[in-house]
């Protein structure tokens, strides 16, 4: 890690912390996430050797760029090397939005959903592999909402946190849910197993929060947030919206999952099209 120069903390969680760093042999800028494997369980080691097999195979325009690992065996330190992303969380940017009462144009809705769907994709379809980008099963997400999407200095998202997604090729995908309750779909409610349509659900209620600035589902207890997602109704988008926008998100919220858009159907829509074929934002 000496090719490093170690910057500010951005952040902490019960892995251990987030820093800013720069490399020394060029000046870039990481994001390098900092775990004492020591506090660990044998699960969570075990989850976290998954995260980074999974991250390393990843390599997509709009998914947190994973680049190395170092493991500091005398300090029981395990080091990631990840992309820096200037922007922040969605998170934080729909928490300021809601402060200042400044609401998103519809175009950068439009722009996030779409790059969010190519980052899915490329989850969802699996990848045989080249030399350019790697090799991987398809991947279930499972905790997308705001806090995990990032987004760089042009406001381009980047699909993040694979800490508790799952590659299909096993017979355990089908686990219980573990993510954020407000994300969580019917079926999870049910008990049912978790499938590409429950990641489909989550990035409707993105894209519903990003208009509103609230979750769709919201109450004060589980029970009754249980009650609510199950029945699907959600609030009218404000006027501003457009009923195209409305339509797509209404689709990506239906109850029974197998009644919604898989990413190819989403990418296929005209409005999604033609955001795509701007590219990103530079
Ligand atoms: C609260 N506040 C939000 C904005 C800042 O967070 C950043 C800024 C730049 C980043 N570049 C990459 N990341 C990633 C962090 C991360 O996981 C940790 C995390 C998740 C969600 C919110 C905050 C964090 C924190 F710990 F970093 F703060 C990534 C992942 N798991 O893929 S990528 C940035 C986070 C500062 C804090």
């Amino acid at each position: 890690m000496d090719s490093y120069e170690s910057l500010n903390v951005i952040g902490s969680g019960s892995f251990g912390l987030i820093r800013k760093v720069r490399r020394k042999s060029d000046g870039k800028i990481f994001a390098r996430k900092e775990i004492d494997y020591r506090k660990m369980s044998e699960r969570e080691r075990k989850q976290l050797v998954a995260e980074v097999n999974i991250l390393r195979e990843l390599r997509h325009p709009h998914i947190v760029r994973y680049y190395e690992r170092h493991v500091d065996k005398g300090n029981s330190m395990i080091y990631i090397i990840m992309e820096y992303c200037e922007g922040g969380d969605l998170a934080a940017v729909i928490r300021k939005a809601r402060k200042t009462g400044q609401r998103f144009q519809e175009a950068h809705i439009w722009n996030i959903l779409a790059q969010l769907l190519l980052a899915l994709h490329e989850c969802h379809q699996g990848s045989p592999g080249s030399s350019k980008s790697g090799s991987h099963p398809p991947i279930l997400h499972r905790d997308i909402k705001p806090d995990n999407v990032f987004l760089d200095g042009s406001h381009n998202a980047k699909l993040g946190d694979f800490g508790l997604s799952r590659l299909m090729d096993g017979a355990d995908f089908a686990q219980t849910y573990v993510g954020t309750p407000f994300y969580m779909s019917p079926e999870l409610i049910s008990e049912s197993a978790y499938n590409k349509k429950s990641d489909i659900w989550a990035l409707g209620c993105i894209i519903y929060e990003m208009c509103t600035l609230e979750p769709p589902f919201q109450a004060r207890t589980q029970t009754q947030l249980a009650a609510k997602i199950q029945r699907g109704i959600i609030e009218p988008l404000p006027s501003q919206f457009s009923r195209e926008l409305y339509q797509v998100m209404r689709e990506m919220l239906r109850v029974k999952h197998e009644m919604r858009p898989c990413t190819s159907a989403l990418l296929e829509h005209p409005k999604i099209m033609q955001c795509l074929g701007q590219g990103p934002r530079q």
